[in-house]
């Protein structure tokens, strides 16, 4: 038997699956009856698949962004003329668009965005009923939301780009293109456009914040492994009653930086900080266009780029 183990060494138990809880709702209804194991899975998590709620809001949300992907993909086929070769080729430059400016937030006709209106359509109401999901999930085991919240958050940003700002700007050629080149493309412009979005605070703010969440998930990251020797990765039990583990890793920070946070705390700034990173960049380009025309002047009338 292992004493310690790690992601290599881990001892993968296979048995009967584990099922899940039962509900006193529809839950187990809603759950496929089947469930298998991978070993692979295993040296990257749990080893067993399944089984999954699948849910009213589930299925429309598998089914609508089904229907998204495809067609996007069908509009892609189309560009290449259904050539399997120029498909592969040319994935990643091809590209839905929305309309072009003229037809404001007008219906278009195919071939001039009404493709890019309906596929946008169905992402919303998958992204929508997947959030609800989340909510549903949580709140059927009993749990805080706060990973709702956090993908809120994400959605935030996601409709800004794609859905609030394009009807504050009264036309849907502002939204971004579904295309993996093209989306970069438009990133770049919007830029450009407003005259340098590093000028705007609030990209500057989701950028420390999405660094910041980067550093924190490494310190947290390693420091977890560090004292897992110890069994600081059963945070439940170090939470509980605190043992060498977690006592270990407050010092090594406290002795390096004089500060640290606590077993639960360190989750705070970590939720935080990667909600701070969507909602102030959404904020950032909510205000890009609608309040402030070029960031680069806005910085030179607030004192901080140099007056040419
Ligand atoms: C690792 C979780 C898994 C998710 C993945 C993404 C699709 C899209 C559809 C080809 C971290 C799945 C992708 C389903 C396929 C078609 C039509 C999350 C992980 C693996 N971007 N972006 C990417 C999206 C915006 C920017 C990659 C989506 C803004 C830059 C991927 C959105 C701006 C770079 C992608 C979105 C912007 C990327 C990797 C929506 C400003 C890169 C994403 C819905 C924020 C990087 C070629 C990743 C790249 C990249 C998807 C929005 C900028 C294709 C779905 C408009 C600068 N973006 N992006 O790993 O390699 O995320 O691009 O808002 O350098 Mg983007
Ligand atoms: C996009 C949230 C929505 C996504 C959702 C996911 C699916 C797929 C499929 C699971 C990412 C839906 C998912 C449908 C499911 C599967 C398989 C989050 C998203 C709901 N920038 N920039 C940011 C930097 C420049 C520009 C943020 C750095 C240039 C624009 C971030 C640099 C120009 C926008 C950031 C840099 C420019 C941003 C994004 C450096 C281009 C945005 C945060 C070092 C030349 C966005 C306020 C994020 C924003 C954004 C970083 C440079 C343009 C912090 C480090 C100057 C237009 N930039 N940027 O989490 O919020 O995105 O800006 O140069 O819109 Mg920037």
């Amino acid at each position: 038997m292992a004493e310690y183990q790690n992601i290599f060494t881990q001892v993968q138990v296979i048995g009967p699956a584990e099922m899940g809880v039962d509900g006193d709702k529809d839950w187990t209804e809603w759950r496929t009856k089947r469930a298998g194991f991978s070993r692979l899975f295993g040296l990257f998590g749990n080893a067993q698949l399944g089984p999954i709620y699948l849910g009213p809001w589930g299925v429309v949300s598998i089914a609508t962004g089904t229907i998204w992907f495809v067609l996007v993909g069908l509009s892609f086929w189309a560009q290449v003329d259904f050539n399997p070769a120029l498909f592969l080729r040319e994935l990643f430059w091809l590209s839905l668009d929305p309309p072009p400016a003229e037809y404001g937030l007008g219906i278009p006709p195919l071939g001039d965005g009404l493709g890019w209106l309906i596929a946008s359509f169905f992402l919303l109401v998958s992204v929508m009923t997947w959030w609800v999901r989340t909510y549903q999930r949580a709140e059927d085991l009993g749990l805080g939301k706060h990973v709702a919240w956090a993908f809120a958050s994400a959605i935030w940003l996601f409709l800004v780009l794609g859905l609030f700002r394009p009807i504050l700007m009264g036309s849907w050629s502002e939204a971004v293109p579904y295309g993996v080149f093209s989306h970069l493309d438009w990133t770049n412009l919007f830029s450009i456009t407003y005259g340098n979005l590093f000028y705007n605070p609030f990209h500057a703010l989701s950028i420390a914040f999405l660094y910041g969440s980067a550093l924190l998930f490494a310190m947290h990251g390693a420091t977890i492994l560090a004292v897992s020797r110890f069994g600081g990765e059963r945070e439940i039990e170090q939470i509980v009653d605190r043992g060498t583990a977690s006592e270990r890793a407050a010092l090594f920070w406290r002795w390096t930086m004089g500060f640290n946070a606590t077993m639960e705390g360190i989750h705070r700034w970590a939720w935080w900080f990667a909600v701070l990173t969507t909602l102030t960049g959404g904020i950032g380009i909510l205000i890009t266009g609608t309040v402030v025309d070029n960031w680069y002047v806005w910085a030179q009338d607030h004192g901080y780029a140099p007056l040419d």
